[in-house]
Order: structure tokens, then C-alpha cells, then sequence
């Protein structure tokens, strides 16, 4: 089964010169938050909402565990402004003894709030990759935090046992606050963990905040297994590490879900650049196999990458893990 990339309220909350309420959200209760009334509401803008404090954050956290070094990607990516003249897009990149890329990119718009965050380690540590991606719109927030598996947490038990297992009340603390968000790309479930918070939900004081705090934990509980990593000797362990890390880095270039609003906003040209230069960068370094090599599925009749974002279609309409994460499957 195909879908479109992207939903038409998406689609019109940025192509389109955006109608008022379309740009604000329902929001009752007392904050700093900048609101308005509009027919007895508090209603808040999608513009009120800002991810700087997680960034601000999870870069000052990094920094009480190691130094921050500046990235080469700093040099030719720190900020954009999209085709519309307004929506903006931030991204700061860092690397450390034993993170390859920490980089984010934010998107701050009117209609839209982005944040992308993701921690690559380098190939002598299997540690999970750290990913934080928030898109908020006008209707609703999309939501993946994960500490996403480098290795297959159903067939190398030893890796959910050493990363997983013992984060599991924690996944279950959030994953009740922020409960799963339902049908997603069936390909996409063997890049998460037991711990993956997919959820979507409309913008509220209360949502935002249980989602920053979620982040935080999350990002701390990644700091510490980084804290912890002992580095791998072994060529051929080093070697499995990075193919992973390779083939996570090639699918998320090639189909993530965000790729048609990115395209939209800075061009198809920009939006590949940064997918494969910044955002998921590595591609080209990390090894020489293709999309196709690893992901044979997606030939097409002419030899090409099929444009399809999902071979197999949407699935697992509940969270398919038990509260001691195991897969369950519920598709
Ligand atoms: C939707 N983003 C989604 C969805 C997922 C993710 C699961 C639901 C749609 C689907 O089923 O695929 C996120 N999927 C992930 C992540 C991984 C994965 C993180 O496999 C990691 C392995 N989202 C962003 C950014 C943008 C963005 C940077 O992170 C925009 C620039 C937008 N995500 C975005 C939009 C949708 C979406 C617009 C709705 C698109 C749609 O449903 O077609």
C-alpha cells in the first residue's frame, strides 16, 4: 500500500496563506505562554511553542559529561530561511570523544515547530542512536523519542538485555503519559526500541511539558549508557557497528516521513543536501552500500529506488511491546 506523504491539513497549513485559527491552538490555563482570546478561548499559537529548551538543555547536560567539540558540519550549516520569507531553520552540530555527530536542526514557523535532534555515536560503541523528532502544527503534535536500536532488539537479545532492560520503567512511566500514537510505516518498528514514544496529540501546556520532561529523561538516561560504553577492539564488532549505524543513517535519508514538508520549504535541491550532508550525514563516509543493497524491497520495474514510502504498508495499530519488552505484535 501507498499514501501520500503528507496529510492535505499539513499541506495547506503551509502552502497557503495560513487562515487565522488554523495557526492557533486551544489552550485553557494560566501560563507565560503567549495566547489570545479569540471567541471566549485561549487560544495559542503554533509560534508560542518553542523546542530551544531542549536543545538549550541536552547541549548543557552533554557538556557536564564531556566536552563539546565544534562539528566540520558548523561551517556550511547554521541557519535558513525557507521559500515562504518566514520559517526559519536553526542547526548547530557538535562531536565528542565518543559521539560522531550531535547535531539539531529546528524549524520555527508560523505554522510549524520542528525539532530533529539525534546523538550518532561513534563505530567503536554499539550504543543506541539518541532521537528526539517533534513536528508541531496547528491540529496536532507527531512524536518519536527514542533511544533507537543500532542492533535488532529481537534477534540479539544480549543488546535489548544491555541497553533496554533496565529502562523499561521509564519507557513505561512515558509511554502511559504519551500513549502510542497508532498506525505508522510497518518498516519503521525494527529502527525503534521498547522504549519508543510514538504519539501524537493537540497542544496543550500540560502535553509540552510532560513531553520536555520526557526528553530530558530520556537524554539523561542516553548520557549515562554514553558515560558507560566501553570502547570495542574487536575489527570485526567495530565493523558490524558501523554498517548498522550506515544502514539506519541510508533509510532515514532516503524515507523519513518529514522529507516532503522539507522539501517543500527550502526546494528539493536543499532539502537532499541537508538530508545527506547534515541531518543524516555519514552516508557517504560510513560505508559504500546502496538504499538498494540494503533495502533489496524497494526496487522498482525500471532498476530505480521506488518512491513509496512503505513496501509493506501502515501497521500496528497498538504498541506491539509488553511492559517487559518483548515483542508482541499486533499488527
Ligand atoms: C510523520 N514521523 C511521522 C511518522 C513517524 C515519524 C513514525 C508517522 C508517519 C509514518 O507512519 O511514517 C518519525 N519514523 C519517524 C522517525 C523514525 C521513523 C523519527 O522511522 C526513525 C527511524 N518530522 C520530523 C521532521 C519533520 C517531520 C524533521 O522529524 C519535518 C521537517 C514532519 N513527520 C512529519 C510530518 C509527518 C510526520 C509532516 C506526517 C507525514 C505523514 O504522515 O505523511
Amino acid at each position: 500500500m501507498d499514501f501520500p506523504s503528507s496529510s492535505s491539513l499539513l499541506r495547506s497549513s503551509f502552502m497557503l496563506k495560513p487562515h487565522p485559527e488554523l495557526m492557533t491552538i486551544n489552550f485553557s490555563g494560566n501560563s507565560h505562554w503567549s495566547k489570545r482570546k479569540t471567541r471566549g478561548h485561549c487560544l495559542l499559537r503554533v509560534s508560542a511553542i518553542s523546542y530551544q529548551d531542549f536543545i538549550d538543555f541536552s547541549l548543557n547536560e552533554t557538556k557536564r559529561y564531556t566536552p563539546l567539540l565544534p562539528s566540520p558540519l558548523q561551517e556550511k550549516y547554521s541557519s535558513m530561511i525557507a521559500l515562504d520569507g518566514q520559517t526559519r531553520l536553526e542547526m548547530l552540530s557538535f562531536e565528542t570523544p565518543r559521539i560522531r555527530v550531535l547535531r539539531s536542526m529546528s524549524i520555527m514557523g508560523e505554522a510549524m515547530q520542528v525539532l530533529d535532534f539525534a546523538a550518532f555515536p561513534k563505530p567503536e560503541f554499539d550504543l543506541p542512536i539518541f532521537c528526539g523528532n517533534f513536528f508541531t502544527a496547528a491540529n496536532t503534535n507527531i512524536v518519536v523519542l527514542d533511544l533507537n536500536p543500532l542492533h535488532d532488539v529481537i534477534s540479539r537479545r544480549d543488546y535489548k538485555e544491555k541497553y533496554y532492560d533496565h529502562l523499561m520503567p521509564l519507557g513505561l512511566k512515558y509511554t502511559e503519559l504519551l500513549p502510542w500514537g497508532g498506525k505508522l510505516t510497518s518498516e519503521s518498528i525494527k529502527f525503534f526500541s521498547p522504549i519508543v514514544i510514538w504519539t501524537k496529540f493537540s497542544s496543550s501546556k500540560s502535553k509540552h511539558e510532560i513531553l520536555y520532561s520526557a526528553f530530558v529523561e530520556y537524554y539523561k538516561a542516553w548520557l549515562e549508557l554514553m558515560e558507560q560504553a566501553v570502547d570495542e577492539t574487536d575489527p570485526s564488532r567495530i565493523m558490524s557497528n558501523l554498517e548498522a549505524q550506515h544502514r539506519y543513517l541510508t533509510w532515514r535519508a532516503e524515507k523519513d516521513p518529514g522529507h516532503g514538508l522539507l522539501k517543500r520549504l527550502i526546494g528539493e535541491k536543499l532539502a537532499k543536501d541537508l538530508l545527506r550532508n547534515f541531518l543524516f550525514s555519514g552516508i557517504d563516509e560510513l560505508g559504500s552500500k546502496t538504499f538498494l543493497d540494503y533495502f533489496p524491497e524497494y526496487w522498482s520495474d525500471d532498476g530505480t529506488i521506488s518512491e513509496k514510502r512503505s513496501i509493506i504498508g501502515k501497521g500496528f495499530e497498538n504498541r506491539p511491546w509488553d511492559k517487559n519488552g518483548e515483542i508482541v505484535g499486533n499488527d
